[in-house]
C-alpha cells in the first residue's frame, strides 16, 4: 500500500491549479497507449485540447458527451476488459457527486490499472457555474477513502500531481487523485461526433481494425 501521508489532508490545503495545464502534464506522461476517459463538462474539452500533437490527436481517449457521472463507470469497464492497459478517468466534481456509488464499486472490484482524477472547481462550470457542495465541505478524496479507495489523495500542487500520476502508472491501484482547479474556460471544444469518438477509441484500444 502506498504511503500517502505527506499529501494534504483535505481540499482546503490543496493548491488551486489549472485544468488544461495539469491535463497537458498528465498526457505528457502517457507513453504506453493508456486509455483516458474524459467526463462530460469542461474536463473532456481540456483533454481534447491537451491531446493534439504534430503527429495527430491521441486515439486512446474517449469523450463522454451527454450524461454526467459516467467517466468512472466507463473507465472501470475498460480497466476490467483490458487489465494490462492503464486506464484514467477524468471527471468533474459535479459529475462524480452524481455517481458516488461508482467509487464503492471501483473499491469493491479493485482494478489495479485504474486511476481516477477529479477536477474539482466547486462548480457545474459548463452549465453556468452553479456551485456544487464541494465548496461547502464535501471532500471528494475523503468520500473516496470512505468508499474503500485507500489510495486517494489531494494533489498539493502541480509537482505532487505529476508524482501521483507517475505512481499510478507504476504502482497498483485503484487510485483517486483530487485536484482543485480554477474557473478558467477550457482551451478548446471537443468535436461533438459520438460515432467518430467511439470509432477512434476502439481503434486506439486495438479492438477495431
Ligand atoms: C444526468 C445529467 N444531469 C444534468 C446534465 C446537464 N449538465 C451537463 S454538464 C453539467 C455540469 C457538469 O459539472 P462538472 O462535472 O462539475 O464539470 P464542469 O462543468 O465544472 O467542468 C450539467 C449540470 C447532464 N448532462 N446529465
Amino acid at each position: 500500500m502506498a504511503d500517502l501521508a505527506n499529501h494534504p489532508a483535505n481540499r482546503d490545503q490543496a493548491k488551486v491549479m489549472n485544468r488544461y495545464d495539469i491535463t497537458k502534464r498528465m498526457v505528457g506522461l502517457l507513453h504506453n497507449d493508456e486509455a483516458v476517459i474524459g467526463g462530460i463538462g469542461y474536463t473532456n474539452f481540456d483533454l481534447w485540447a491537451a491531446s493534439e500533437s504534430p503527429s495527430g490527436r491521441r486515439q486512446q481517449n474517449f469523450y463522454m458527451l451527454g450524461s454526467m457521472g459516467l467517466a468512472v463507470p466507463i473507465a472501470l469497464g475498460v480497466a476490467i476488459a483490458q487489465p494490462r492497459r492503464k486506464v484514467f478517468a477524468l471527471e468533474g466534481d459535479g459529475s462524480v457527486l452524481m455517481q458516488l456509488g461508482s467509487l464503492s464499486t471501483v473499491a469493491a472490484r479493485g482494478p489495479k490499472n485504474l486511476c481516477i482524477v477529479i477536477m474539482d472547481n466547486g462548480a457545474y462550470q459548463i452549465t453556468g457555474g452553479q456551485p456544487t457542495v464541494t465548496g461547502q465541505g464535501a471532500d471528494i478524496v475523503g468520500i473516496a477513502r470512505a468508499s474503500g479507495i485507500a489510495q486517494s489523495a489531494w494533489a498539493a500542487d502541480e509537482d505532487a500531481f505529476v508524482e501521483l500520476i507517475g505512481r499510478a502508472l507504476k504502482e497498483d491501484g485503484p487510485w483517486l487523485i483530487g485536484c482543485r482547479i480554477d474557473n478558467q474556460k477550457p482551451v478548446d471544444t471537443t468535436e461533438r461526433d459520438p460515432a467518430r469518438i467511439r470509432d477512434n477509441f476502439m481503434r486506439g484500444l486495438g479492438v477495431r481494425a
